[in-house]
């Protein structure tokens, strides 16, 4: 096992992965940038080094200050957390060179993923059931017309460099078509210096359903359930449960298997999160994410493992601690993420906080950097604080919920929370009924979104 990791990352999920390494007896490192030096994380962390200056292009995202921080403080693995240098397939490479261990899957497995047609065609080979589409690339406007007829309007044109929304146009009829094309085309070249595209069928009304998975890189994998993550704003998730309100046990063990058997197959090693859409009880593979995500939680309370442990212990070569067969849900998990923003338009809230309390009891965990006094710096993410509930069943995770938010104090900026107490007004809330398009259709009509 490691003595010692270093965390390329900062508040919340850097905490997340300082707490399990102190449970597992290894030393962490924190790096910060100078915006950051009276963070969270950095006064959590066995060692802290400043890596340079407040732009994260030139400290959370230097490679070369990264590894120089390993190296003066002998940490033998970096876990990246989410975003930053999570996915980013050059970083984990150098790190092979310098025989530092990358806490997550392979350079090649993130080079596959992060090719959004090699990795539907992966998927495909691999018995995973995929969106119609194109097969492959599109080059040219006649092709594209021809998929168009092929399989029916609407489709949606996609960046094969995109993901997570970036990079899409969609197409209604055969005359919209040339327009789609080329826009998008121009557009990932301009975003992602690539533009190659493909065209998917377009589903009206699905939702988004991810199935965790975990492997050992040793032709092992089991899958831990899916996640409904359809509650999204402008692609940013808002709220998550575990299970989805849509899905049985039957569905879930089925799509599951599929999942763990292709992860198996190519030896992937370590937490992955396949991305559907779900759509008259069909699932439609669209991405793969080949790191930890920000709603690991809610996973995390309905199985009760700790997924950074175990990302820990197989990047060290240890086994997973558990079979597919000893993995079983117990009730129900609701992530709501708490952004420094200003309702109703979302805009950023940077500034001081005057006081923070927690709330806590029974089934309720708060994931934050945040303590009283402390100064949220304007050029990070937004997400200030998870708030994930745990329940019986959905309703008792609910009810928690709404008692955990009644509890929870942020005070001197301004925060999301207002938003969940006026969702939990909602009967579509209540009861599970909503699609990826729900949240944006109610903002508009009760936030006045603009
Ligand atoms: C789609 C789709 C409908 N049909 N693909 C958006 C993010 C990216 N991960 C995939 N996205 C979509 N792909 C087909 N063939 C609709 C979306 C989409 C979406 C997906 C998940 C969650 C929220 C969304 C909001 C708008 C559009």
């Amino acid at each position: 096992m490691f003595d010692k990791i270093l965390i390329a990352n900062r508040g919340e999920i850097a905490l997340r992965v300082i707490r399990a390494c102190r449970e597992m007896g290894i030393g962490s490192v924190a790096v910060h940038s100078t915006a950051d030096a009276d963070a969270m994380h950095v006064r959590m962390a066995d060692e802290a080094i400043c890596i340079g200056p407040p732009s994260a292009t030139d400290s959370y995202l230097s490679v070369p200050a990264i590894i120089a921080a390993c190296e003066i403080t002998g940490a033998q693995a970096i876990h990246p957390g989410y975003g930053f240098l999570s996915e980013n397939a050059k970083f984990v490479s150098i790190l092979e060179d310098h025989g530092i261990t990358f806490i997550g899957p392979t350079a090649e497995h993130i080079r596959i993923m992060g090719d959004k047609i090699t990795a539907k065609d992966t998927m495909k080979n691999l018995g995973v059931p995929c969106v119609p589409g194109s097969d492959g690339g599109v080059d040219t406007v006649a092709d594209a017309l021809a998929v168009g007829i092929d399989f029916g309007y609407p489709v949606i044109v996609k960046a094969t460099a995109g993901g997570g929304g970036r990079g899409m146009k969609l197409a209604t009829s055969a005359e919209d078509m040339e327009t789609a094309f080329r826009t998008a085309r121009a557009e990932a070249k301009a975003a992602f210096g690539n533009d190659e595209v493909y065209i998917e069928k377009y589903l009206g009304r699905p939702r988004h359903i991810e199935i965790q998975v975990f492997g050992d890189g040793k032709g092992r994998a089991v899958h831990l359930g899916e996640r409904d993550c359809s509650l999204q704003r402008r692609h940013q998730k808002v709220f998550e449960e575990a299970p989805g309100p849509a899905i049985d046990a039957t569905t879930r063990a089925e799509i599951g298997r599929i999942c763990a058997d292709a992860v198996a197959r190519i030896n992937y090693i370590g937490a992955g999160t396949i991305e559907f859409l779900y759509e008259d009880g069909e699932f439609y593979f669209i991405e793969m994410n080949t790191r930890l995500q920000v709603e690991h939680p809610v996973t995390e309370a309905i199985f009760g493992v700790d997924l950074v442990r175990e990302q820990i212990r197989v990047a060290a070569g240890l086994p997973m601690e558990f079979n597919q067969d000893e993995l079983n849900i117990n009730g129900h998990a609701i992530e709501v993420r708490l952004n420094a923003e200003k309702l109703p338009n979302f805009a950023p809230s940077p500034g001081t906080i005057t006081q923070y309390h927690a709330p806590g009891g029974l089934g309720v965990r708060m994931d934050s950097a945040l303590y009283d006094g402390y100064s949220i710096p304007p050029y990070y993410d937004s997400l200030i604080g998870k708030l994930i509930v745990h329940g019986r069943d959905r309703e008792e995770a609910i009810a928690r919920l709404n008692r955990a938010l009644g509890e929870l104090i942020v005070d001197g900026i301004e925060t999301t929370a207002p938003l969940f107490d006026a969702l939990l007004l909602e009967d579509d809330i209540h009861s599970g009924d909503y699609t990826i398009h729900w949240l944006e259709k109610w903002l508009e009509t009760n936030l006045q979104d603009g």
